[in-house]
């Protein structure tokens, strides 16, 4: 199969519900998103609502990955390099062009495999010119593993094969040894970290390539435990400053069935966890693809589903190119129905995305306010020497305190002068104008910490929901303690049990 798309599986991935990856079409310049908002694969978004499809035109491969063996072949296996009928490239363009009838909303051909795209050349482009003269709205694809990329640029361009794939499992040839035990370039067979190393510069000369001349590039990476998980960031950061636009960490597919090296010689792929930590290395430096579905060679359809079986080479054998009726309008007309469709859904999301920023900001205030109202403010009766050891009838002054719940942060306010209550035995509780003022200046108070109170101040304060505690202490540590008696007061009040204050 095509290098890229190669030898993975689908690994429990069908079906993609997020909308957080990478290749998100926000702030995209005007150019990139003309070329990636139907292509299901470069955008996120376009793929709940455009179709790709791949033709199996081309067999052969000119490197040996040990994780691919394209003799394996289930029809019910969704995994790169699987194909169940190969296709001469006018059978591909009569399965195109009859897709193209049935599934309007298929907006992107791709040629993945079974080989490589590039090791069969003749084939590959021959398919794109046919689809350029049948099938001209058609969005072309390729994915290869590169080593032939630099050879074949101006057909690439000639085709307008504008998104192209390339497989890239290391930057480093001693880590590609372990992954690639041959390449077959320029009529030699090159094995071990050489063969790697040309690789190598092969995908790099072919992804600078492609940048320099404006061919969206999206590079797919086989995550393969203990060879290269530590190195796809590396991978990810040199791919990146070449300009690629997206990143593909695609997990190994590795079964002792399979018949694989990798499979037959026990080498797992990753679990899950591995995954998104190998994605979450990358994704600070690279845009990432999340919503791969690892497709056949053969595929057809939404990305995950397969409806390959609905069009066999049976289903079109019988019947000419020309015959098989091609209605350009027809598709636009369904392409502009799915484009409303997802203008619509993009205001509903972003009515969504203001209603729930919304609930966050009333929910922070909310919880601004809460712990806010966890700090208390308490008001002390001293005579000096830094205690609490004042009467509160006789206090001319209280001094205001924060303090947190925790009894903690002890922060000085300020100094309120009262007139004194209590004047002596002679005038003592019988003084309501000046309780009431003094009572008023202390109501953002929720605690008074005196020495002494008599039964008529004590009533009057609870009445205006402030407690009070008799003490003589230090200020500091009586306010840290009577903080934390009001907040295992107040739980208790909370609970319905009587309050420990009030004595
Ligand atoms: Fe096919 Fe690949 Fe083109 Fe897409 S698939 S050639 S870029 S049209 Fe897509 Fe399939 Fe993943 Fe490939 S979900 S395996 S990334
Ligand atoms: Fe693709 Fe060839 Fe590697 Fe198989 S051996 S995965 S076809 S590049």
């Amino acid at each position: 199969m095509a290098t890229t798309e190669l030898s993975v599986i689908n690994h429990k991935s069908k079906g993609c519900a997020t909308s957080s990856c990478g290749s998100s079409q926000n702030q995209l310049p005007e150019e990139i998103l003309s070329k990636v908002h139907n292509h299901p694969c470069y955008s996120e978004e376009a793929h709940h609502h455009y179709a790709r499809m791949h033709v199996a035109v081309a067999p052969a491969c000119n490197i040996q990955c040990n994780y691919c063996n394209r003799k394996y072949d289930c029809a019910n296996e969704s995994r790169p390099g699987v194909t169940s009928e190969k296709l001469s490239p006018e059978e591909a363009v009569k399965k195109v062009l009859l897709v193209a009838q049935t599934i309007p909303q298929m907006s992107v051909v791709g040629i993945a495999g079974p080989g490589d795209p590039l090791a069969n050349p003749d084939k590959t482009f021959r398919t794109f010119e046919l689809l350029a003269k049948y099938a001209p709205d058609i969005k072309l694809c390729l994915s290869t593993n590169g080593l032939r990329l630099p050879d074949y640029i101006d057909e690439i361009k000639k085709y307008n094969v504008d998104h192209v794939t390339i497989t890239i499992n290391m930057v480093d040839p001693e880590i590609g040894a372990r992954i690639y035990p041959w390449i077959y370039y320029n009529k030699k067979r090159y094995r071990g970290v050489e063969a790697s190393q040309i690789l190598h510069e092969r995908q790099m000369e072919g992804l600078r390539l492609l940048t320099e001349n404006g061919i969206l590039c999206k590079v797919n990476s086989i995550l393969i435990p203990g060879i290269n998980e530590a190195h796809l960031s590396e991978v990810s950061q040199r791919v990146k400053s070449m300009r690629a636009f997206l990143h593909n960490i695609m997990p190994l597919i590795s079964a002792p069935e399979h018949g694989t090296y990798f499979g037959l010689n026990g080498q797992r792929g990753p679990t899950d966890e591995e995954i998104i930590s190998v994605q979450g290395q990358c994704s600070g430096d690279m845009k990432m693809m999340r919503h791969c579905r690892q497709c056949r060679a053969d595929a057809v359809g939404m990305l995950g589903e397969d409806r390959g079986d609905e069009f066999t080479k049976a289903a079109f054998a019988s019947v000419s190119l020309e015959e098989l009726a091609y209605d350009p309008e027809k598709r636009q007309e369904a392409h502009r129905e799915i484009e409303v469709r997802i203008k619509e859904a993009n205001v509903q999301a972003e009515e969504k995305r203001k209603k729930s920023e919304e609930i966050k900001l009333r929910q922070q205030l909310r919880k601004e306010a809460s712990q806010a109202s966890r700090t208390l403010r308490v008001a002390v009766a001293t005579k000096g020497g830094g205690l609490i050891n004042q009467h509160f009838g006789h206090a001319g002054e209280f001094l205001i305190y924060s303090v947190d719940e925790k009894g903690e942060n002890v922060a000085f306010l300020q100094a309120r002068n009262v007139a004194r209550y209590c004047g002596g035995p002679e005038t003592c509780n019988d003084d309501c104008e000046v309780l009431e003022k003094t009572v008023k200046m202390l109501s953002d108070c929720q605690l008074i910490l005196c020495s002494r109170i008599g039964p008529e101040p004590l009533r009057a304060l609870e009445k205006a929901s402030i407690q009070v505690m008799q003490m003589y202490d230090l200020i500091e540590s009586g306010i840290s303690a009577g903080a934390r008696a009001y907040v295992e007061a107040h739980l208790y009040v909370a609970a319905d049990k009587p309050g420990v204050f009030a004595s």
